[in-house]
């Protein structure tokens, strides 16, 4: 079996005490890289002086070896905080208002690559597969193979992949559309994202579709599917079952005190619709005076990449509009709205989920929504609570038995909730048990597999008939 190299912005290091960041994406890259053998190479999240950039830190665990490079801060706030955040994780999420293009941004971008390229070279050997992470490291591809790289090499895009008409306003798009066909795999989250690929590709007069699955530009034939990210469903349900015997679980029941639990969790970001879900849950309340004490929104969201201006502000919007709600509706003995503005320990989260009779997932637009996925997984299968899901989650073209909303509509989400809340048992049940069956199935250990079973299986080959189908 090849040796699997992984490359990511960022990379899940151990601790020293050999404890590394939970999350599933971690947990089945990590599975896969301890079965070939493997290298995740990534920023280390330091940076420095140019001149102090230094050999490669490496961590041994296992059978896995860490890479870390540490970046400039120029390269950082180039390349990540500038052309990464500001233009192409607003694009992806259909916010062109909020994309801020700057030559020396997109300059950064693409040096950075070289640099992640020159970094790989010297440790890539024959055969080793190389899957790359997300789209921070889009033409990292198209630099290794112009340094004569024929290894076989994949990539998952986590996020969102706009249409045509959105895509096509970013001033590098031909580069980076081109960069992508030097993959031989490429993964979205949903057909939906494949299929606006294609539409770019199609508008922009590159390469012929040989099949649903198979691509043709110039020589290079390539694979372009989707393969939507799942959770370690069953482990995650054991840890939430689990957390109900802890401390935190009593005092957050107590402090409820019969209340009926709505739940949010979310990295503080415009993408994730927390202020519509703010102003459904508010227009909720004041439709459903009744409601009123009897039901409180728990909204989780530690900050995220509050270096970048618009989530700084998001911070302040959020943090006012929760204060609002809680002034002109709250009571001394009763807050409509906990927020809570950092982040929970894994298990303390799980014990949430399952203790919150609906979840609000109401992002504007996301390329899966995995908080989606863990709450139907922590749920009581007695007595399982309702998934109010935006219909913008790539999570809504697998849980077709989530409620799904419109969360531009905020009037529409207000209802769904009181609908969600007097949902008969039965009705949640049967939800549950279709979305449980789905998440079962598809968990993060089959993507992971489907995904590298693609990759080792497709020849690099510039004929369309040697191509799998
Ligand atoms: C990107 C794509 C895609 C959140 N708060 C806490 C906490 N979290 C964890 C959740 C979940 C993860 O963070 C968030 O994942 P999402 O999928 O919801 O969203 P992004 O961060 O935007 O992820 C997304 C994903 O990549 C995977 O491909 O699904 O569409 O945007 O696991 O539980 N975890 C802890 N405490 C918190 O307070 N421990």
């Amino acid at each position: 079996m090849s040796r699997l190299i992984v490359v990511s912005n960022r990379v899940p290091v151990p601790d020293k005490r050999g404890t590394a960041p939970a999350g599933g994406l971690a947990v089945a890259l990590k599975t896969a890289l301890e079965a070939r053998g493997g290298l995740w190479l990534g920023w280390s999240g330091r940076s420095c002086g140019e001149d102090e950039i230094g050999p490669l830190t490496s961590v041994k665990e296992g059978n896995i070896e860490y890479a870390l490079t540490d970046l400039t801060q120029q390269d950082v706030e180039e390349y990540y905080q500038g052309f990464a955040n500001r233009v192409l994780w607003p694009i992806c999420h259909y916010r062109l208002d909020l994309a801020e293009y700057g030559r020396r941004e997109m300059a950064g971008y693409f040096r950075v690559n070289r640099f992640f390229a020159s970094r790989l070279l010297p440790m890539l050997r024959e055969d080793d597969l190389i899957w790359v992470h997300d789209y921070h490291l889009i033409p990292l591809a198209a630099e290794l193979r112009r340094q004569g790289v024929r290894n076989r090499i994949g990539f998952f895009l986590h996020i969102p992949w706009p249409a045509p008409d959105v895509f096509l306003t970013m001033p590098v798009h031909e580069e980076l559309l081109k960069g992508l066909t030097e993959y031989d795999v490429i993964g979205f989250q949903t057909v939906h994202d494949r299929e606006n690929f294609a539409d770019c590709l199609a508008r922009q007069g590159l390469g012929k579709r040989l099949g649903t699955t198979r691509f043709m530009v110039g020589e290079q034939a390539f694979t372009a599917k989707p393969y939507p990210i799942g959770i370690e469903t069953d482990e995650f349900a054991g840890i939430a079952r689990r957390a109900s015997e802890t401390t935190l679980h009593r005092r957050m029941l107590q402090s409820l005190d019969g209340k009926a639990l709505i739940i949010g969790v979310d990295r503080l970001d415009y993408s994730k619709g927390i202020t519509q879900r703010i102003d459904a849950f508010e227009t909720f309340l004041t439709r459903h005076p009744d409601s009123q004490r009897h039901v409180t929104l728990l909204q989780i969201t530690p900050k995220s990449r509050s270096e970048v201006p618009e989530y700084e502000a998001m911070q302040r919007t959020v943090a006012e509009q929760a204060g609002r709600v809680n002034g002109a509706l709250g009571t001394v003995d009763w807050v409509p709205i906990r927020y809570v503005n950092r982040s929970l320990r894994r298990p303390a989260l799980a014990g949430l989920y399952r203790m919150a009779k609906l979840a609000m997932v109401t992002p504007l637009r996301d390329g899966m929504n995995l908080v989606a996925k863990e709450y139907v997984a922590a749920q009581n299968e007695e007595d399982p609570g309702v998934l109010l899901l935006s219909r913008f989650a790539g999570a809504a073209q697998e849980l077709k038995e989530a409620v799904l909303v419109n969360p531009y509509d905020v009037e529409g989400t207000a209802e769904a909730i009181a609908r969600g809340l007097a949902m008969p048992l039965e009705e949640r049940r049967q939800r549950w048990q279709g979305m449980m069956a789905t998440l079962r199935e598809n968990d993060v250990f089959a993507w992971c597999r489907a995904f590298l079973d693609d990759l080792s299986g497709t020849a690099r080959t510039t004929a369309p008939s040697a191509a799998p189908p």
